[in-house]
């Protein structure tokens, strides 16, 4: 399966990738504006309203996926209504493949891509901070067969509202590049792997502060936390995860599959699927 778009975006220039290089993230860029964005959201509502193919994770697993930090949803387990939907939905595949954010990845990672994962990540207010890790091999437990062979991912954090201090944004420290100990934020089987606060210099942490429609890149071993949403209304972010073909990424739930953002899959190594119409 092949894909092409024009390879050309305005935003990156040769600071931002020396950034990228250097800090292991960059941003703000520019996907849309925030008047774009804010037109998009009714039908994004309606997205996350409706269950998409992954399914209700058990009350281990549950505990285990962003179960902390997700805004509860009336139905029990979010998990259905935010992970992957970019399988099922047009609007969020547009999304996750919009030609901006695109060309970015070409221009860091080759022509060659798989979009394997998607996420919405809705802080809702008086939600917690989500502690400082890195999502090396794809946030996954040891000895747990999820994530990436062998691992390598980059992540699209795009803001569907604002993000700022004071609802949690991405907050970030330069230029890690080291994969930190860590153990598993809790006994979930797909716990997120959470490094130790007394081992993080904090000296030097970086706020990423975003306007709706705008994204941030980091690679899989950016160190990488966000505060707690003290601001009263729900921040919003759909966290899209790359790779490329030469990559095994192994089924997270019956039904999951990559698809081929740009260029082809020369490796074969993937079960592919087709984009939603
Ligand atoms: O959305 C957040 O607050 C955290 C996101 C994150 O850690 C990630 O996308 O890897």
């Amino acid at each position: 399966m092949t894909r092409t778009e024009p390879n050309t975006s305005p935003e990156i220039g040769s600071p931002q990738f020396a950034e990228f290089r250097e800090q292991g993230f960059a941003g703000p860029m520019t996907l849309m504006e925030p008047a774009e964005m804010a037109a998009l959201r009714p039908a994004v509502d309606e997205v996350l309203a409706t269950r998409g193919l992954a399914p209700e994770p058990s009350t281990e697993q549950s505990s285990g996926r962003l179960s902390a930090l997700v805004a509860q949803h009336r139905s029990g387990s979010p998990v259905p209504f935010i992970e992957c939907r970019h399988l099922d939905s047009p609007v969020v595949h547009r999304l996750c493949t919009h030609p901006r954010l695109l060309a970015v990845a070409r221009a860091l990672y080759g022509a060659d891509l798989l979009l394997w994962r998607s996420t919405f990540i809705a802080k809702a207010s008086g939600g917690p901070e989500f502690h400082w890790h890195q999502d090396w091999g794809g946030v996954h437990a040891p000895g747990d067969e999820y994530g990436l062979e062998p691992p390598m991912s980059f992540t699209f954090w795009i803001a569907l509202t604002e993000a700022t201090e004071e609802n949690g944004c991405l907050r970030f420290i330069p230029g890690v590049r080291a994969v930190l100990p860590s153990r598993p934020a809790n006994a979930g089987q797909r716990a997120t792997m959470l490094v130790d606060d007394q081992d993080v210099d904090t000296s030097e942490v970086r706020s990423l502060p975003l306007q709706p429609g705008q994204f941030a890149v980091f690679t899989d071993r950016a160190l990488h936390a966000s505060g707690p949403n003290t601001s009263g209304a729900e921040r919003l972010g759909l966290a899209v995860r790359y790779t490329v073909p030469a990559v095994r990424v192994r089924g997270h739930f019956p039904g999951h599959a990559c698809l081929v953002a740009s260029g082809a899959d020369r490796a074969g190594l993937n079960v592919i699927a087709a984009p939603p119409t």
